[in-house]
């Protein structure tokens, strides 16, 4: 299938995908501040989706693939926000079960960027998307075993920053470093670099909510959801519109 069949059935279908949530959406009070971000952020989800989609007409070929990643990165995100919201809503609980699986399939998504802008590239290994693949699955079981009480909220703290760190060990000094800092142009090094950066300073704010909202007892569930919602506009919005800058630069570069 081309791409801009894609593009024409997935703006679409990712429409139909949310409908039906929005049909039976309790109702938002005007003072509900953690309700209306969480509304606000499936809204910028969607849009951000619609935009990606739309773009992979206007980059050449092998930076498609990117956008199409970044795209689905958001559609999944904008589906689990409608449902978030539906449970903080009636409830006024934190919608954890729905957040892990959004990351279970949003962050190998992230991941995989960071393989696909240095394949775009150069020739590189399989084995740094499968070092960062395992990575994120360290990180997110330990921390869902440790939230969900199957676990000592220590030890699945522990395990969870384990798999992070080995995930920015590899990005920072690991093969996947090597190859972007040897090898990339101006503006790869450059995307490369800020991807990164979001990776330590926007996915910090992840495991500092776990500690403050478990371990130490120090935030109330309000502002952990708020401060949730900003970090995935961070790191699911931002981090598709650094790929897209790069994409549409190296486009024109070659052109
Ligand atoms: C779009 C969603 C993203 C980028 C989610 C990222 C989530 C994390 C970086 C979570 C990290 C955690 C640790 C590093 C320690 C244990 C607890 C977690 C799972 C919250």
């Amino acid at each position: 299938m081309s791409f801009k069949n894609i593009v024409k059935f997935a703006a679409p279908a990712a429409l139909l995908s949310v409908t039906p949530v929005v049909a039976q959406a309790a109702n938002l009070q005007s003072n509900d501040f953690v309700g209306i971000s969480f509304w606000l952020i499936s809204m910028a989800l969607v849009a951000a989706t619609a935009f990606f989609f739309l773009e992979t007409q206007r980059v050449s070929g092998k930076w498609k693939t990117s956008l199409v990643v970044s795209g689905l990165v958001t559609l999944v995100a904008a589906v689990h926000y409608f449902y978030m919201r539906d449970v903080w809503v009636a409830t006024g609980e934190t919608p954890t079960v729905y957040r892990y699986i959004d990351w279970l399939i949003t962050v190998p998504l992230l991941m995989i960027e960071f393989y696909l802008i240095l394949r775009a590239i150069t020739n590189v290994s399989g084995g740094i998307f499968w070092r960062l693949s395992i990575g994120t699955l360290v990180m997110l079981v330990g921390g869902y075993l440790g939230e969900a009480g199957y676990m000592n909220v220590t030890v699945g703290f522990v395990i969870g920053m384990a798999g992070w760190a080995y995930i920015l060990y590899e990005i920072f000094a690991g093969e996947a470093g090597r190859v972007a800092s040897e090898q990339a142009s101006d503006s790869v090094k450059s995307a490369f670099s800020t991807m990164r950066w979001i990776v330590t300073i926007g996915w910090a704010i992840y495991p500092l909510g776990y500690f403050f909202g478990y371990m130490s007892g120090g935030a109330s569930m309000e502002s952990l959801n708020i401060i949730y919602n900003l970090a995935d506009v961070l790191n699911k919005i931002a981090f598709g519109v650094i790929i897209w800058n790069v994409a549409v630069t190296e486009t024109e570069a070659k052109a």
